[in-house]
């Protein structure tokens, strides 16, 4: 009997077409812990999530977990090759095309809160203290494309509580680095943004088992692309929430503008919950095309509230008009 998915982290199945992934049996065997390996971008040491107990390294037969029809992998060369990264362009090529221009070692991550305390901590000292895991997430972009991507890295909560600020602090902040000689998409004319990109997460939702720090995708480390060499990963709210190649954390009180709130609060929210029955002004969120697709295969399908997370994370708003708090 195969059970219905139900599981945050979808189960790796025999299905992918990603040879390298399949052999990831093997690849572990031999994988080795190690910080500079994964900015030579080799395997990343996975440990199986054992996040609701459900073994994600056994194959969908294996652990009678099945994937849901449309919750197949997206295969490595869409999840590298088409991205949003507007510090190197607006097209979906841009990234994959100009990201490795980005400086990727040595990277310090600058610690901050309210309270005034700073530090600096290395991206290799972190990633030390961190045991990484695998989860296999869908990411719902706010323009209405989506892909499941198999993540290496680690729980924010992990790393929250591994910062230990003094205090308690409502809301997380993060910026993206911004180095302008590096990121031509800064320099362009037609940016909107007002750099460095920044994003936050109120603390509960923060320390949800859901909100994870990627390291690595489907093994490996992360592809400049996608956000090295660490990004937010915040699977039941649109993509734009997780943010890319991380420079600075700070614990504040108030709660922290975000790029793209500021740029069009009416249009993108603090939120940004994933939510079919709250359109965007220009468009609709019913339905989501999910990568890969093509003009004759569109692979159109309906979009889930909270992405279809609401297991883990509706109580989180249980007090918050979604229409009003989009
Ligand atoms: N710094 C930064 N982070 C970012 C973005 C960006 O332009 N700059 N784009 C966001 C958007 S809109 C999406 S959909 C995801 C895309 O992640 P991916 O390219 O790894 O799929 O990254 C998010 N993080
Ligand atoms: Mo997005």
């Amino acid at each position: 009997m195969t059970k219905q998915f139900t599981d945050p982290t979808l189960c790796s199945s025999d299905i992918t077409p990603e040879s390298s992934y399949l052999n990831r049996r093997q690849f572990m065997k031999s994988a080795v812990a190690g910080s500079s390996a994964l900015l030579a971008a080799q395997p990343l040491v996975s440990k199986a999530s054992d996040f609701v107990g459900v073994d994600t390294f056994m194959s969908a037969e294996e652990s009678g977990w099945a994937l849901q029809a449309p919750d197949v992998l997206t295969p490595f060369t869409d999840v590298s090759g088409y991205n949003n990264f507007y510090e190197f362009g607006m097209d979906k090529s841009d990234p994959a095309r100009y990201a490795s221009a980005m400086t990727l070692d040595p990277w310090s991550i600058r610690i901050s809160s309210d309270g005034g305390e700073t530090a600096d901590i290395q991206f290799e000292d972190l990633l030390r203290a961190m045991d990484l895991q695998e989860r296999i997430y869908r990411l719902r972009c706010v323009e209405a494309w989506s892909m499941v991507i198999p993540w290496n890295g680690f729980p924010l909560a992990e790393l929250l509580r591994w910062l230990n600020p003094e205090g308690s602090y409502r809301f997380v902040q993060f910026r993206t680095r911004y180095t302008r000689s590096e990121m031509r998409g800064t320099r362009s004319f037609s940016s909107v943004i007002d750099w460095p990109y920044q994003e936050a997460l109120r603390m509960d939702e923060a320390m949800n088992a859901l909100s994870f720090i990627a390291v690595g995708l489907y093994g490996k480390s992360l592809p400049a692309q996608n956000g090295a060499p660490l990004r937010l990963v915040v699977p039941w709210k649109y993509g734009f929430k997780s943010i890319k190649s991380i420079a600075s954390i700070h614990f504040t009180n108030r709660q922290p503008q975000t790029s793209w709130q500021s740029i069009a609060p009416h249009e993108y929210g603090f939120y940004a919950n994933v939510n079919p029955e709250v359109d965007h002004p220009r468009w609709s969120q019913r339905y989501e095309r999910r990568l890969p697709s093509s003009l004759f295969s569109p692979n159109r399908i309906p979009t889930r509230i909270f992405n279809g997370y609401g297991e883990y994370v509706a109580d989180l708003y249980k007090d918050l008009d979604l229409r009003q708090y989009y």
